[in-house]
């Protein structure tokens, strides 16, 4: 077991990080720009290195600054989170070639979820259900037309490098393709460096279902079951729940085993998750991202597990501590994303916290690395804290959320609270029955 962790990365999930190491008994070491100085994660962790300006180019992206950490605080072992360079291959090989394990699948297998095309043909051969669509990337209009006409329309041009949502367009007739197909293809260029599109029968009304899984890098692997993604607002997810309330037993268990398998077969090594959507009783699987989540306490509150704990064991070489029948999923949990925004606007607010006051009781865990006096810096994103509540029922959810977000104090900033008070209060919510589109058109899409 690893002796020495770098943590690379910031805000609550550094700090999530650091707990998991300090029950583990392991040593836990920060890294820091010059704005995070006075962070949470930094104040709690044994060592920190300060890696650069607040740029996250230059801190928090930057390599050869994180490895020199390493190599300094002398670790085993590096985490990266989410975001930053959490997906990047090339930062995991440098890793491992500097002699420290990189907490995480393989470069192999970030580089080939990454590719959204390989993923695709991959998750194919895996036996994952796909969205119709072109096999490979499309060269030309006369390619989309002749597909959309193919498959039926409307069609969706995605970038081949993409994922988020970035490059997407939506192409109804073959009149509006040649418009749609150059729009994906600069803004692909622009976001990703590469052009590269493909296309899908585009899906109208999906709910974004995503399977959380663990492998041992060795054959054994597990689902831990569904996380409900759906209520998003520009491809920012704002509220997750597990299980979801649109999903029956049968479908439940049909895509959990689907992905299971295919994590055996990949040979997956870590935590990771499969995004599918879901329309009309159907699966369609559209990626797979080879890291830890932001929405993962939803699965923890669920089956028990510590994800990050997992992560850990798995990089040092540990087999999985469960098989599939040892996973059970009881009761219900929903997390809320608490932005220093404007509710209604939702410009970013970042400032100095005047006052903070979590919920507490029984079935309430706010991960945060806020407190009263803390200035949030604007160079970052602008999540702040993640109210999760569980309970037996999805109602018992539904009551304890209200109470929480009621109880909970942040002063000096705008946040998101409101906004969250308002979604609990709407009875298509409360009901469950939401699809992709449904927060949008609740609050609008301008900003
Ligand atoms: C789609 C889709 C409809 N049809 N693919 C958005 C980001 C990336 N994860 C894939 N996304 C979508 N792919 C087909 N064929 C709709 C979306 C989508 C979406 C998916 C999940 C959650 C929120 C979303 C918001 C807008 C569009």
């Amino acid at each position: 077991m690893f002796d020495k962790v770098l943590i690379a990365n910031r805000g609550e999930i550094a700090l999530r990080i650091h707990r998991a190491c300090r029950e583990m008994g392991i040593q836990t070491v920060a890294v820091h720009s010059t704005a995070d100085s006075d962070a949470m994660h930094v104040r709690l962790a044994d060592e920190s290195v300060c890696i650069g300006p607040p740029p996250a180019r230059d801190s928090y992206l930057n390599i050869p600054a994180i490895l020199s950490a390493a190599t300094i605080a002398g670790v085993d072992a590096i985490h990266p989170g989410y975001g930053f360079l959490s997906e990047n291959a090339r930062f995991a090989e440098a890793a491992e070639a500097h002699g420290f394990t990189f907490i995480g699948p393989s470069p192999e297998h970030i580089r080939m979820m990454g590719d959204k095309i390989v993923a695709k043909q991959t998750a194919k051969d895996l036996g994952l259900p796909l969205v119709p669509g072109s096999p490979g990337p499309v060269d030309s209009v006369e390619e989309v037309i002749s597909l959309g006409e193919q498959i039926g329309w409307p069609v969706l041009i995605k970038a081949v490098a993409g994922g988020g949502g970035r490059g997407m367009k939506v192409v109804y007739t073959a009149d509006g393709a040649s418009e749609a197909f150059s729009l994906a293809r600069n803004e692909a260029k622009a976001a990703f460096s590469n052009d590269s599109v493909y296309l899908e029968k585009y899906l109208p009304r999906p709910r974004h279902i995503e399977i959380q899984v663990l492998g041992d890098g060795k054959g054994e692997g597990v689902h831990l079951g569904e996380r409900d993604c759906s209520l998003q607002r520009r491809h920012q997810k704002v509220l997750e729940e597990a299980p979801s309330p649109a999903l029956n037993s049968e479908q439940r268990a049909r895509i959990g085993e689907l992905a299971a398998v295919a994590v055996r077969k990949l040979k997956y090594r870590g935590a990771g998750t499969m995004e599918f959507l879901f329309q009309d009783g159907e699966f369609y699987f559209i990626e797979m991202n080879t890291r830890l989540q932001v929405e993962h306490p939803i699965t923890e509150a669920v089956t028990g597990i510590d994800l990050v704990r997992e992560q850990i064991r798995i990089a040092a070489g540990g087999p999985l501590g469960f098989t599939q029948k040892d996973i059970l999923i009881s009761g219900h949990a929903i997390e809320c994303r608490i932005n220093a925004e404007h509710p209604e606007t939702f410009v970013p607010c970042p400032g100095k916290v005047t006052d903070y006051h979590p919920p507490g009781g029984l079935g309430v865990r706010v991960d945060s690395g806020l407190y009263a006096g803390y200035v949030m810096p604007p160079y970052y994103d602008s999540m702040v804290a993640k109210l999760i509540v569980s309970g037996a029922t999805r109602n018992e959810c539904l009551m304890r959320l209200r109470r929480s977000l009621e109880e909970f104090v942040i002063g000096g900033i705008d946040t998101t609270i409101p906004l969250q008070q308002r979604i609990i209060r709407q009875q298509e919510f409360i009901d469950g029955n939401y699809d992709i589109h449904w927060l949008e058109k609740l609050v609008g899409l301008k900003k």
